[in-house]
């Protein structure tokens, strides 16, 4: 029972009003409207869930730490695979009465179920990829010459452009949607005592086991991981840069090494065009000799197609960092640092930048961009410039007559 403070005044009229219709209606009538009205006054009695629920899109989005963000892209995977086992043979008599020696009738075992990567292209990253697959087994044979089921396939989900190797020597590139490869076959069932029947033997009492499945280890690499990759010391900025720029929320704090894995976001242009730009784990000198967090984080800017260089505008001499960033890139492997780019400028709304701006420019070729991560500052130009480097990397793959990778 409902205390009476509970209903409000509007249900108590609702209760009213249901009490006069049930003198004027059938009963079929009266209970199909009972219900409507239960309903209805669910919704009223359930007014505070609503206000749960606009106070929560209130709330603001916390900023969590870069150890309890679960969410982060994943260019490189090594997964086990192994077929599944293919089914026993089955060793069977068949007898029934007036027909006691029925001949041999045990059936073959199923073949054990393939694992297959399959090119999906809404997957974009491989974090779904689990360590380790495993085929589905076979069945057994049956008596009365029954073959076992063949197990299932097991399709694993990758993103377009992944590369699959093994033992470092790439055996399947995987560019296009639906694509398949068979990464472990499974193993072939096992022969029923019906196959071995022949006029020689009429009564075989041999059968044979299932073969077990393939079994290799592979390494699941992405050919791109985006489009762009920030390039930079630790704290230049490149998290606070994705963030603005894009949806993505990486860690940001005052100190180095926040951003522990890459994280990817997407600029959405005018045009409908995507451009992913990653934000790669800061690179400290020695990077190369696997210092800092090392020789991963320079495998996922080498799967950039251009690089975006972030310097902090604030310390002095920043184009030190530049060359030190274009020597890391170039001893991890030569002319990584001469992909189309640009250098960024960053923290350009701290008081010693402008004058820091004005020496890098002397000292560096290339454009320079300065702007501001944190108060937004001339991100425009950067926007302009990405697209510019994107289009030009769409026409590049065309005259290539290759298909440039869409996000
Ligand atoms: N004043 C000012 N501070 C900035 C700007 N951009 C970033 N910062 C600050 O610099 C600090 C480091 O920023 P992050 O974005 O975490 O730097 P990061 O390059 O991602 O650092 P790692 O992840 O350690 O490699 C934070 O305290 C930011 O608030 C900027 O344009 N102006
Ligand atoms: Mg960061």
């Amino acid at each position: 029972m409902l205390h009476s403070k509970v209903l409000l005044p509007r249900t108590w009229s609702l209760l009213g009003g249901l009490w006069l219709w049930r003198t004027a209606f059938s009963p079929h009538i009266q209970i199909c409207l009972m219900q409507q009205q239960i309903k209805g006054w669910q919704r009223i009695l359930s007014t505070s869930c609503a206000n749960c629920a606009k106070n929560q899109r209130l709330r603001q989005k916390r900023v969590i730490s870069e150890k309890k963000l679960t969410r982060y892209f994943i260019d490189h995977r090594r997964v086990s695979v192994t077929g599944g086992h293919g089914g026993q043979g089955i060793n069977s008599f068949y007898s029934e009465p007036r027909k006691e020696f029925g001949g041999p009738d045990g059936g073959n075992g199923g073949d054990g179920g393939h694992v297959i990567l399959k090119v999906d292209q809404q997957i974009k990253s491989l974090n779904l990829v689990l360590p380790l697959y495993r085929g589905f087994d076979g069945e057994k044979g049956g008596s009365k010459n029954c073959y076992g089921a063949n197990g299932g396939y097991t399709y694993v989900k990758v993103p377009v452009g992944t590369l699959v190797k093994e033992n470092g020597k790439t055996v399947a590139n995987l560019a296009q949607h639906g694509e398949e490869y068979v990464a472990a076959y499974g193993g072939t069932g096992g022969k029923g005592n019906r196959f071995f029947l022949s006029n020689e033997n009429r009564a075989p009492v041999t059968d044979t086991a299932g073969e077990p499945g393939q079994k290799r280890v592979l390494d699941l690499e992405l050919k791109i991981m985006a489009h762009a990759g920030l390039v930079g010391f630790p704290n230049a900025g490149k998290s606070s840069l994705l963030r603005a720029i894009s949806n993505a929320k990486p860690a940001v704090a005052p100190y180095p090494f926040t951003t522990l894995n890459p994280h990817v976001g997407i600029v959405n242009y005018q045009d409908y065009e995507q451009v992913s730009v990653a934000d790669v784990p800061g690179i400290i000198r020695g990077a190369h000799l696997n210092r800092g967090l090392g020789l991963t984080f320079l495998r996922h800017i080498e799967h950039c197609r251009f690089l975006l260089f972030v310097v902090d505008l604030s310390v002095s001499e920043p184009w030190i960092q530049l060359q030190d960033l274009k020597y890391e890139l170039d001893q991890y492997e030569e002319g990584l640092s001469k992909r189309p780019h640009v250098v960024i400028g960053n923290k350009i709304d701290l008081p010693q930048s402008k004058a820091n701006l004005l020496l890098l420019k002397e000292q560096v070729e290339q454009r320079v961009i300065p702007l501001s991560a944190l108060t937004g500052d001339n991100l425009e130009e950067l926007l302009l410039h990405l697209k510019e480097l994107y289009d030009c990397y769409v026409n590049a793959e065309q005259s290539h007559k290759q298909n440039s990778v869409k996000w």
